[in-house]
């Protein structure tokens, strides 16, 4: 196999999802870490980028970028996006939900969670987010399994981090979401994914720069 590298900053981030699928799948990946001081618009790997941003992750000669595009990539690779025409379709409407939420994620950490206001106003709200995915799971196998079929796919391993994410800034958020809570657990206790996650090269990686 080709040599496997994500170019990204010292964060979980977006390039969290990514890593979490490689791990899961027993892959082994090259960290390519871009410090925030060697990042300007002068920058050769910020000139190289095709949007102007990263992730990047490189197979081989093949470099990508677009961590969506990437989760898709690898998912195909790693035979984790969907057994059939139905499935593939599925997993993608998952995962651009998944998608929505992390944007407003985002504005909520850039932006809302700048005043106590903003902050209650995102929790508020968070419940509505949440329930989709809820009634996502309970209308595959009453929520026993995955978002999608009998099997994980980039689109789970997508929405772990975003529950990850939001856990970390409201602890409680899955308390009235019985199928998310399992659901979550049943994934974190996979054996290559409960060692990623426990090991130093995660815990020391912040989710977003300077917010813990
Ligand atoms: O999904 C993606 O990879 C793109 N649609 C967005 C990538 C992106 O926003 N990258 C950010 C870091 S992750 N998020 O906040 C980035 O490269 N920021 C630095 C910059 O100069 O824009």
């Amino acid at each position: 196999m080709s040599e496997l590298v994500l170019t990204y900053f010292p964060l979980r981030g977006r390039g969290e999802p990514i890593r979490l699928l490689l791990a899961d799948n027993g892959a082994s990946w090259k960290e390519n870490v871009v410090q925030f001081s060697d990042w300007s618009e002068k920058s050769p790997v910020k000139e190289k980028a095709v949007f102007g941003q990263m992730p990047k992750f490189s197979d081989g000669e093949l470099d990508l970028y677009q961590s969506n595009t990437i989760l898709r990539y690898l998912g195909r690779k790693f035979g984790v996006a969907g057994s059939n025409d139905r499935e593939i379709a599925l997993v993608d409407m998952v995962n651009d939900g998944v998608e929505d939420l992390r944007q407003k994620f985002f504005r909520f950490v850039f932006f809302e969670l700048k005043t106590e206001k903003g902050k209650e106003n995102y929790e508020k709200d968070l419940p509505k987010h949440l329930k989709c995915f809820e009634r996502i799971l309970s209308n595959n196998s009453n929520g026993t399994k995955f978002t999608v079929g009998d099997k994980i796919s980039y689109a789970d391993y997508n929405l772990l981090d975003i529950l990850h994410c939001h856990q970390h800034f409201f602890p409680d958020c899955l308390s009235s979401f019985p199928l998310l809570t399992a659901y979550k657990e049943r994934i974190e206790s996979r054996s290559k994914l409960s060692e990623y996650l426990n090991s130093e090269q995660r815990s020391s990686r912040p989710m977003f720069p300077n917010r813990g």
